[in-house]
């Protein structure tokens, strides 16, 4: 069945996902959940797909979770285990996106809120639009920040910024972003597709599984000493030079030409 709520494209070795529920601003509905997860298993399980684009049609990037599908149940006096709907919704989107086995980049187009902030910042480089904005907004409706949001934020921001975000839930514009660390960088809207494809483009050019290597030993060294960290380097290293491009770049650097790197 044709995906409802997303439009997957493909270019060359790169994925393009442009979330497409517009008139909510592209909130997480359950079906754009399971048409995201679905998409990204397809991504993963496919290695001449080298680097994934997230973006989202129209106005907004992604306004988090749909309030919408909260709405009766709450008017009836009922109250569904978010949990479970974590678990089963965006749960196992989030490590879909960390743990992708290509780089994934984020072009923010427009707003992005609560659990769409979370997605942006599960993605490896954000590139935002200067129509883009960010606003935890998950203290203004009573909740604690969700799908990933607890883990990333303080490494991104720093834990005082961090925390200033997710408690004043303050709408942050793209230039503040910037400056704060959220977004890689921003380029005028009429550009933004442009240079976040550009950039997808480059990072498949790299060597890919040193890359999500790379991201995977930076997640998962996050709390471990230092000597845990050394030998958790080493190993993961002994993976990086199985690879085909290891051994492409060692000997593409001593012969002085570029590398050709596949993937493998
Ligand atoms: C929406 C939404 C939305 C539905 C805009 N849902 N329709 C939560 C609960 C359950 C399980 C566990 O996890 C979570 C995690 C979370 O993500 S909690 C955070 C959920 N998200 C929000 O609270 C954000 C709600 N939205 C907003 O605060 C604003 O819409 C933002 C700041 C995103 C954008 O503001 P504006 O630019 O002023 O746009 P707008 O408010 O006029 O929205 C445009 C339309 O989109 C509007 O519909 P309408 O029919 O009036 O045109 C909104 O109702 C709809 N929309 N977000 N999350």
């Amino acid at each position: 069945m044709a995906p409802e709520q997303l439009i997957a494209e493909r270019e060359g070795p790169v994925t393009l996902l442009r979330m497409n529920n517009p008139d909510k601003l592209n909130a997480l509905s359950p079906v754009l959940t399971r048409e995201l997860i679905e998409a990204l298993e397809e991504a993963g399980a496919d290695r001449t797909v080298r680097a994934v684009v997230l973006t989202g049609e129209g106005r907004g990037f992604c306004a988090g979770a749909d309030l919408g599908t909260l709405e009766q149940p709450y008017r009836r006096g009922e109250r569904p285990s978010l949990s479970a709907f974590l678990s089963e919704g965006y749960n196992r989107l989030i490590p879909l996106v960390t743990g992708a086995p290509q780089p994934v980049v984020a072009a923010v187009n427009g707003v992005a809120a609560g659990a769409g902030v979370s997605l942006a910042l599960a993605c490896d480089l954000r590139v935002a639009s200067e129509d883009a904005s960010f606003t935890a907004a998950f203290s203004r409706i009573g909740l604690v920040p969700d799908s990933g949001a607890c883990y990333l934020l303080p490494r991104i921001l720093g834990r005082a910024r961090a925390l200033e975000f997710a408690l004043l839930s303050e709408r942050v514009d793209a230039h503040a972003a910037l400056a704060m660390g959220l977004v890689n960088r921003v380029v005028p809207a009429d550009r933004l597709l442009q240079e976040a494809m550009a950039l997808a483009r480059r990072l498949a050019e790299l060597p890919t599984v040193a890359l999500a290597l790379t991201r995977r030993l930076f997640d998962e060294t996050a709390i471990l000493s230092l000597q845990e960290t050394l030998e958790r380097e080493a190993r993961a290293q002994d993976e990086a030079a199985a690879t085909r491009d290891h051994l492409e770049g060692v000997l593409a650097f001593l012969e002085k030409r570029a590398p050709s790197f596949t993937g493998e």
